[in-house]
């Protein structure tokens, strides 16, 4: 029997990292996971254990890894793609320092999952099936800092033996969370702006297609690339990892009619494009995530009709115990 995982999460009250922390804690036993975060977290997730923390504390991380006994470190705080634009130099900061906070204490024996992204890649790469080993050109500072992550948790795997395993998440879609600062937050805030007013004025183009992937879908890689045996992770920079691809036109005709189909008003969409097309046209349309299939077992559950009838299905309810 293996022993139970003793877990700190940044950035737990984020998308991924409020939905991570409730899967964990389903697997593992809410005794098991330290969720942490710069800001208190919602009343509804007051009553899990959380900490405030600020990943550039790195004293305070340091203490917390010691008096709870952490073994394993979910390193979600972030900037995202569209926020960071905005202070460049804090960007980095919270996405270089903070990772190098963590990888420094990891260095003790700590196993840390690091969340790379599509916008590792730039303009220059093949738009669509874009390889894992594709030119790494990104256009914005979330995207150099995360492609500068991912070679400083090769680094510290080659270098120091710290089992570090990443995911480049493309944009992620789930009804538990609120996304914030992002590019592909049009995916989320379509659902809910359809059923709050019946209508959208998503601010990329309608046919600007992207890689996606639903929430449990996101989940499910992450813990299984946890669990893999370490021989299986072959690559220590990031792998590549696809749900689906679609552009904000196919989203809102499957939204239109998955709503028709539930007998509710069908809600009007329109799209005023702002700084952030730039930044999405400059992502991969889809990737290759074969070396993650191959390495340890990744395949996707959700298309685009089953990712919109689940989030119907769900929105407005809480947090599920079966991711
Ligand atoms: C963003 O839009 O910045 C993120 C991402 C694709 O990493 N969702």
């Amino acid at each position: 029997m293996t022993a139970t995982p003793r877990i700190l999460i940044t950035g737990a009250n984020g998308q991924i990292g409020t939905v991570l922390a409730a899967a964990l804690r389903c697997a593992h036993g809410p005794e098991a996971v330290l969720g942490t975060d710069i800001v208190a977290p919602p009343s509804s997730v007051l009553a899990s254990r959380f900490t405030l923390l600020d990943v550039l504390d790195a004293p305070r991380l340091r203490t917390l890894i010691a008096q709870h006994q952490i073994d394993t470190v979910y390193h979600l705080s972030a900037v995202l793609s569209a926020r960071g634009e905005a202070d460049p130099r804090r960007t980095w900061e919270v996405n270089v320092t903070g990772l190098l906070n963590v990888l420094e204490a990891a260095r003790e024996g700590l196993k840390v999952f690091f969340p790379s992204t599509i916008a590792v890649f730039g303009p220059n790469v093949p738009p669509e099936d874009t390889p894992d080993d594709a030119v790494l050109n990104p256009s914005t500072v979330y995207g150099m800092s995360k492609a500068s992550g991912e070679n400083w948790c090769a680094y510290y795997h080659e270098r120091w033996g710290v089992d570090v395993r990443s995911l480049r998440y493309p944009g992620v879609i789930g009804y538990q969370s609120q996304p914030g600062g992002g590019t592909t937050d049009y995916a989320v805030e379509i659902f809910h702006q359809a059923l709050a007013t019946g209508s959208y004025q998503c601010f990329l183009s309608a046919d600007q297609r992207l890689p996606m992937i639903y929430m449990d879908d996101a989940i499910r890689a992450t813990l299984e690339i946890m669990a893999a045996p370490a021989a299986r992770i072959g690559r220590r920079t990031s792998y590549n990892l696809q749900g689906l691809s679609f552009c904000p036109a196919d989203i809102a005709v499957a939204i239109q009619a998955e709503m028709q189909r539930r007998g509710m008003a069908v809600p009007e969409f329109s799209y005023r494009p702002d700084f952030r097309q730039a930044i999405a046209a400059s992502w991969p349309h889809s990737l290759d995530d074969s070396a993650a299939r191959r390495d340890w077992g990744w395949q996707p559950r959700f298309g685009l009709r089953e990712l919109v009838a689940d989030m119907f299905d769900h929105l407005g309810t809480t947090i599920p115990c079966s991711v």
